[in-house]
């Protein structure tokens, strides 16, 4: 690095470098620095906000030096890179992981605290950076961290929305959807004014001939709007590696025709033409699990690809190497299918831009990208217009034509007796209109396909993937079980268990190799552990019943037993199920004598979710949710025995307060629908129990912890089939004690009947396609075992204990290096 500093200057370049502070008064000395200086602001009137700043800037300082090295060092060592193509990151709050990382948050914590603040407070005044809907998005920002953390090179690149995920509002019970502008101050994000790519749409394409003779596709016309890139820094942790999150942010371009618009008095037109380039970026798709086709969002996918491609592109050209070597210096990963139009555009770079052969550049093409499947669930998979790629993006439809023109072509070859085959296979759907199958597009233009559990890539496998399993065989398509990051999911939720923790491990090593929990085991039995272990539970549930009681002035009592379902709100994950179950608890309790309810374990009942705006069945779910709550927890007969919570606005920030305080948490999804779930994994590592179904990681986990250790119920993946089929053929009856909570709806015990009509229907009357009556009563009885066991405190506790123990697996960073050695091929750089 040194070396590439001329020499005149390299003294005084190296002689005053910015030191970063080193101690709390240096730290402190910054923070006042940046109120006076970079703030304007005097330290008499440095609010939280400011305070706020003020340390996020001093921190971002000492990110930078290293952000800057691990860049250089990646450049000079020209090493293998993996880009991580995601249109979602749940990244949530940067601060607080920033100083966690760089072990400097006791200096922060003194230095506040002298300066007159409290660290929580302001920690709290950072806005979640929520460019994300659930699992998928959030996963992308556990892999940032375990892949800084492991020194590897990567970047991530996606989209820089100007509004996140919306704010949800409860208001009468129903959920209100309120922009999230999230930007005003963010001193995590870089722009590069400097760094743009102009993106072209529509248009048309027209043929001609080169100097050579050979044909060449020319791509004209059309309209242009220009990516800029925003770069976060992704620090690791205990390792200088900073790695680079890329964000691309739209805008018009700054072509002559806007200014000549603009001189001919055409301000209006010039005006909107700005606008509609910004609205590429401007929202994130609210949508979990659902794909609604909008021509908007295939804008964005574009957008986002072609912006990325061009700069990895252009990075590997620096370097001169031959095509050949591109794949040996880049790995790129398609998170879901929302990247898959990357596989065009590299095609359409090699052969239209670069000149090289049609089969040379597929097999650059094939051996860079790898594709991770997220989900089974048909509504969820992306289909694209044919008439709409096509409107959009004329050139890439031609290719794809050719892509899977040479993939049928082999297909027949090597099954010339099944005809069905081919139309099964296409990527182009036969239907009306003519679509793009999207997953079978990233399958074929990708390497390793994976699915995210072993339940899932079984699942895949075997089901809507089957065919290609045929044609390719097995060893293209792998299983890579999820993961979550310790650091952020433990550490720094979790202080206090991550302190005893490493009290009995030998240090916070553990965060670096999460098998090391292992350790724990030995003290399953130990009561003094034991207590200590109950005592941080304890402590987290009455932070938790606070938060409560702040925000919807309910009082909870800390002793009882909570037990949390917090995700999306979805149908396939039944939180019908769960309040169903609710309403039934409760019929119970108000049919029993005192005498019997003074027997009952008294339990809170916490959700919380969004649901996608245009989802209605989901808003019903929320709406009786709320309304079971306000009468439930206003009933006398009941009082502590039974409180029904719903958490408004769930996001990250709020998790890391809901996870560590849950003794039972649900993961209730109808088997062979949830691919993976990761929220099972953070609930376990924070030492709470779970209850859930046979589904996804739910699977693996139980084999990791011990049957002993978890609480399963509910029919098996294997059967879903066969049952849903009986109830298409009426061969279905209600379960008796579904019948009673029905009634109770039905009958207005909850509110207006009419509101929840369908919730009951679908279930009763509308072939009950996600099993609720089904599984309902191992449900129930499941329920009721944990009641008893959770009356055993010790017994209770030691299970928590091991299973905490066992939870080494789910790192993240075992996933990652999963990742590196089978897909990416790419080698960890020394630092
Ligand atoms: O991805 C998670 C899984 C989870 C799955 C989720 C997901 C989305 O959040 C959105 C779209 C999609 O296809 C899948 O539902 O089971 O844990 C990360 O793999």
């Amino acid at each position: 690095v040194e070396a590439s500093i001329p020499e005149p200057q390299r003294e005084a370049w190296t002689k005053n470098q910015f030191e970063s502070f080193k101690d709390q008064g240096e730290f402190e000395k910054e923070v006042v620095r940046h109120v006076e200086t970079t703030l304007a602001r005097s330290m008499f009137n440095c609010d939280e906000t400011a305070a706020y700043s003020a340390t996020a800037l001093a921190f971002r300082d000492r990110l930078i030096k290293d952000w800057n090295k691990t860049q250089q060092r990646q450049t000079f060592t020209d090493s293998k890179r993996i880009y991580y193509l995601s249109l979602e990151f749940l990244m949530g709050r940067a601060l607080d992981n920033a100083m966690l990382n760089v072990k400097g948050k006791d200096i922060a914590k003194g230095g506040l605290n002298e300066l007159g603040f409290r660290i929580e407070d302001i920690i709290s005044q950072e806005n979640d950076a929520a460019l994300g809907n659930g699992g998928l998005g959030r996963l992308a920002a556990c892999f940032l961290d375990s892949m800084a953390s492991l020194n590897y090179p990567a970047w991530g690149y996606g989209l820089r929305y100007r509004y996140g995920i919306f704010k949800q509002e409860i208001i009468d019970g129903y959920q209100v959807e309120v922009p999230d502008y999230w930007l005003d101050f963010n001193p995590w994000e870089f722009p590069r004014h400097d760094v743009t790519v102009d993106i072209q749409f529509y248009g048309h394409v027209r043929k001609s001939q080169d100097e050579n003779g050979k044909t060449v596709a020319n791509w004209e016309g059309g309209e242009v709007v220009t990516a800029v890139a925003y770069d976060m820094p992704i620090p690791g942790y205990d390792t200088p590696s900073t790695n680079n999150l890329r964000l691309w942010s739209s805008k018009a371009a700054s072509g002559e025709f806007d200014f000549q618009k603009f001189n001919n008095g055409e301000y209006e037109s010039s005006v909107a033409d700005q606008q509609r380039a910004e609205t590429i970026s401007a929202v994130l798709y609210p949508n979990d699990n659902l794909e609604r086709g909008k021509e908007l969002r295939l804008k964005q996918q574009y957008f986002w690809v072609a912006a990325s491609l061009y700069d990895i592109v252009r990075r590997f050209k620096k370097s001169k190497r031959p095509w050949s070597e591109f794949p040996d210096q880049v790995a790129i990963q398609l998170n879901d299918t929302h990247p898959t139009l990357a596989v065009v555009e590299l095609q359409r770079i090699l052969l239209d831009k670069e000149g090289l052969e049609w089969d040379e550049a597929w097999n650059i093409v094939t051996a860079t990208f790898g594709y991770t499947n997220h989900t089974v669930l048909p509504e969820a998979l992306e289909k694209w217009p044919v008439g709409l790629v096509q409107h959009l993006l004329p050139r890439h439809l031609q290719i794809i034509y050719d892509i899977n023109l040479f993939f049928l072509q082999s297909v027949e070859k090597k099954f010339p007796e099944d005809r069905d085959m081919l139309s099964r296979v296409s990527i182009i759907e036969e239907s009306q209109p003519k679509m793009v199958r999207m997953a079978y597009l990233a399958i074929v233009g990708s390497h390793k396909v994976n699915g995210v559990a072993e339940l899932h890539s079984d699942l895949i496998q075997t089901t809507i993937f089957k065919d290609f399993v045929k044609i390719y065989g097995a060893d293209k398509f792998t299983n890579v079980t999820n993961g979550i990051t310790p650091r952020r999911w433990l550490h720094q939720a979790n202080p206090r268990l991550s302190e005893l923790i490493a009290s009995k491990t030998g240090g916070y090593d553990y965060l670096k190799d999460l098998t090391t929990l292992n350790k724990l085991e030995q003290y399953v039995d130990d009561k003094d552990f034991r207590k200590e272990w109950a005592e941080i539970k304890y402590a987290n549930k009455v932070r938790l019943a606070k938060y409560i009681k702040s925000t919807l002035d309910i009082t909870v009592n800390p002793a009882a037993l909570f037990d949390v379902q917090v995700k999306r709100i979805h149908e396939y994950k039944r939180q019908q199920l769960n309040i169903f179950g609710v309403i039934y608890r409760y019929l119970q309790l108000k049919e029993m004598s005192p005498e019997e309810r003074k027997k009952q374990a008294p339990r809170v009942s916490i959700f919380g979710g969004k649901a996608a705006p245009g989802y209605w069945m989901a808003k019903q779910i929320i709406h009786l949710i709320n309304n079971v709550g306000s009468v439930v927890n206003k009933d006398p007969d009941v009082g502590d025995l039974l409180k029904v919570i719903y958490l408004e606005d769930y996001n990250v920030s709020k998790a890391e307060i809901i996870i560590p305080a849950s003794d039972l948490s649900e993961h209730i999804s109808t088997a062979g629908t949830e691919a993976s779930g990761t929220s099972n994994m953070k609930f376990v590592l924070n030492g709470g129990l779970i209850i859930g179904t046979c589904d996804g990681a739910n699977i693996e986990i139980t084999r990791e912890i011990g049957q002993d250790n978890i609480f399963l119920f509910g029919t098996l993946s294997e059967d879903v089939e066969d049952l849903r089929h009986n109830h298409t053929y009426g061969k279905h009856s209600v379960d008796s004690g579904l019948q009673k909570v029905f009634e109770a709806i039905t009958t207005g015990k909850f509110g207006d009947a009419n509101d929840f009509g369908a919730l009951v229907s679908a279930v009763r009357d509308h072939g009950d396609y996600y099993l609720v009556s089904d599984d309902f009563q191992s449900y129930v009885d499941t329920q009721k075992m944990v009641d008893e066991e959770y009356k055993n405190q010790e017994e209770w506790v030691s299970k928590c204990i091991r299973s905490v123990a066992r939870m080494g697996f789910f790192s993240s960073d075992r996933c990652i290096n999963e990742y590196a050695e089978e897909i990416w091929n790419i080698e960890p750089l020394a630092v």
